[in-house]
């Protein structure tokens, strides 16, 4: 299937996959890439140097072009926002803010650089910046998250500019491929399939608990200051969920989320730890390789569209 985003990026399937904090590290963004998509690093909160070394090892387990995802609201942003330029990345998605501030120093480099945005502005404002493609990625997502839906987000980006949109928020199959297209997307960004992907160094208990899950287990955490993040429902989130009602303070329910992500991820915590996951866990059944997921996703979509 050639879509703009199989050209820009010279990609044989049109799915990117999501720059998910400790997840998308190195082993992920190189199977990914290797299977035909386009593999990213996950900068989140990483120090710089973390940034460098994974690049590094990514390029020793694939000849193919990985991107790197810079998550704006890092305390590192700045430093990840050059050492990207300094290690030859060619493709940038950037969560959690505007990049505009970096955009010259990117466009120089000669990378394409592809906003997620949650909104129609924000699109119009990084095609304005020269952003080469963006994302939409709708409130279904796991992790930080926007209002629109993704059903209702895609077609108003894909109406209000011209550069090419990745629809993003949901989509785990074939079927969610294919309604992405019919909104006017020309590729797709996954999250939440490939944290249980084989080469996903995600925990066995953080992967389980995404293949045991039903369609209503996420919860948004964080509306009350600003920065909401879906994951699925354990004992952190019902005990920050608690401390919001009472009207906790930022801190405090800051302080219950302090590592909790790589709890999850590296240690396992089930129970303590943030599980960031998108709507469409529930319908995530099985740990299968990149390979496998971006086949079945595309051969069950290539069916729908009867593209042959
Ligand atoms: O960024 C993501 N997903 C993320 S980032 C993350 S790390 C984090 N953890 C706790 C709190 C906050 C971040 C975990 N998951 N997705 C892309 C995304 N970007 N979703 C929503 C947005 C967004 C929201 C508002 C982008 C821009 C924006 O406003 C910027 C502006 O200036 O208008």
């Amino acid at each position: 299937m050639k879509t703009r985003i199989t050209e820009l990026l010279q990609i044989e399937y049109p799915i990117i996959q999501g720059g998910m904090a400790w997840v998308a590290e190195h082993h992920l963004a190189a199977a990914v890439s290797e299977a035909g998509g386009l593999g990213l690093i996950g900068g989140a909160n990483a120090p710089a140097e973390v940034i460098r070394t994974e690049i590094r090892k990514a390029r020793e387990m694939t000849k193919k072009e990985i991107g790197v995802n810079v998550m704006l609201l890092s305390p590192y942003a700045d430093e990840v926002a050059k050492v990207v330029v300094e290690e030859g990345i060619k493709v940038i998605t950037t969560g959690a803010g505007s990049p505009e501030k970096y955009m010259e120093m990117w466009k120089e480099a000669d990378i394409k650089v592809i906003p997620v945005v949650a909104s129609v502005a924000l699109a119009k404002r990084m095609e304005r910046y020269g952003a080469s493609a963006v994302v939409a990625e709708g409130c279904e997502s796991g992790g930080h998250i926007g209002e629109q839906t993704t059903m209702t987000l895609v077609p108003q980006v894909v109406d209000a500019v011209n550069i090419p949109v990745i629809a993003a928020g949901g989509i785990g199959d074939g079927r969610g491929f294919a309604a992405a297209m019919m909104l006017g997307a020309e590729a797709v960004q996954i999250g939440t399939r490939f944290v249980v992907a084989e080469e996903s160094i995600a925990s066995d208990a953080y992967k389980d608990r995404i293949i045991k899950a039903k369609d209503i287990d996420s919860e948004v955490t964080g509306r009350s200051h600003g920065h909401p993040v879906r994951q699925l429902r354990n004992q952190m989130t019902r005990e920050y969920v608690k401390k919001e009602k009472e009207g906790a303070s930022f801190e405090e329910l800051e302080y219950l989320t302090l590592g909790a992500l790589k709890k999850a991820v590296i240690d396992g915590d089930a129970v303590n730890g943030t599980l960031m996951a998108g709507q469409i866990a529930g319908l995530i059944k099985q740990k299968q390789s990149c390979k496998e997921i971006i086949t079945e996703i595309m051969k069950e979509a290539e069916k729908l569209l009867k593209i042959e």
